[in-house]
């Protein structure tokens, strides 16, 4: 793509996230989430080829760029696809779509673009939506639960804030406790079982459909929270690369009622 190619989708891009709620509610047909991709555009390709397709609903949980091989590419494909499948397919946020909101290191495929492609991915990207609710019982975001009293409060999240930190940043542990501190190493917000049950049942849903922390245990608290991975890039932490299906018409208590496929 030339630069004025890439300006010109990033354009229609920002508009069109500009219009969408932070918060995107479902409401029937199938529901398909795609962990992390992280420049793996292969699986990108893959998934959008099998599932994009009318009464599907495509969500992609987050981490587009950065540790795979085609970063570029892989958010570039996304959003051209977003502009032509506007009610069919969401982009949520990961954390490495806020790199300007909050930086880390490394960050291979921001460090590489010049300082005015990276204000305008950075523009675009810091409107995606946040949340994914279903009719049958599921949230579905990057990576832990907001301190937010009701489900439509999302929509009011704004970036950088402590609620948008939780959400694209925040790590799970399973122990005891509510909010468990800052991992030093990581800066991640870690989050214990007592907050995973406070705010599924503030918000009134059963099942948590996430990504973003590949130490974590696939299935936890109950079978109520799910995790799952779309890319190559973790090399040894993930061996494969799952997505997770989901008949909205059916009801969906716990990690048993979603189907899981590999790509
Ligand atoms: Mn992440």
């Amino acid at each position: 793509m030339t630069r004025e190619e890439t300006k010109a989708l990033l354009g229609e891009a920002e508009k069109t996230f500009a219009s969408e709620s932070k918060l995107i509610q479902l409401e029937s047909g199938r529901a398909i989430f795609v962990g992390d991709t992280h420049g793996d555009l292969e699986a990108t390709e893959k998934v959008i080829r099998k599932y994009l397709k009318p009464k599907n609903n495509l969500v992609f949980l987050g981490d587009y760029v950065d540790r795979g091989p085609a970063s570029l590419e892989n958010i570039n494909f996304l959003l051209g696809q977003k502009l032509e499948h506007l009610d069919s397919l969401y982009l949520l946020m990961g954390n490495h779509e806020g790199h300007t909101v909050f930086t880390f290191h490394p960050a291979d495929f921001w460090e590489g673009l010049d300082a005015d492609l990276r204000r305008r991915y950075s523009d675009v990207l810091a409107r995606l939506p946040l949340a994914v609710s279903t009719p049958n019982g599921i949230i579905a975001l990057h990576g832990a639960l907001p301190d937010v009293s009701r489900l439509e409060d999302i929509n009011k999240i704004e970036p950088g804030s402590n609620e948008w930190h939780q959400i694209t940043w925040g790590d799970w542990q399973e122990r005891a406790g509510k909010f468990l501190g800052i991992d030093p190493y990581s800066g991640r917000p870690q989050f214990g079982r007592g907050w995973f049950q406070e705010i599924m049942t503030r918000l009134g849903k059963d099942v948590l459909i996430r990504s973003h922390q590949p130490d974590a245990p696939s299935i936890m608290y109950g079978r109520q929270c799910l995790t799952i991975f779309t890319s190559s890039a973790y090399g040894h932490h993930v061996s494969e690369r799952t997505i997770a299906l989901v008949d909205l018409k059916r009801p969906v208590k716990s990690a048993d009622d979603i189907e899981i496929e590999i790509v």
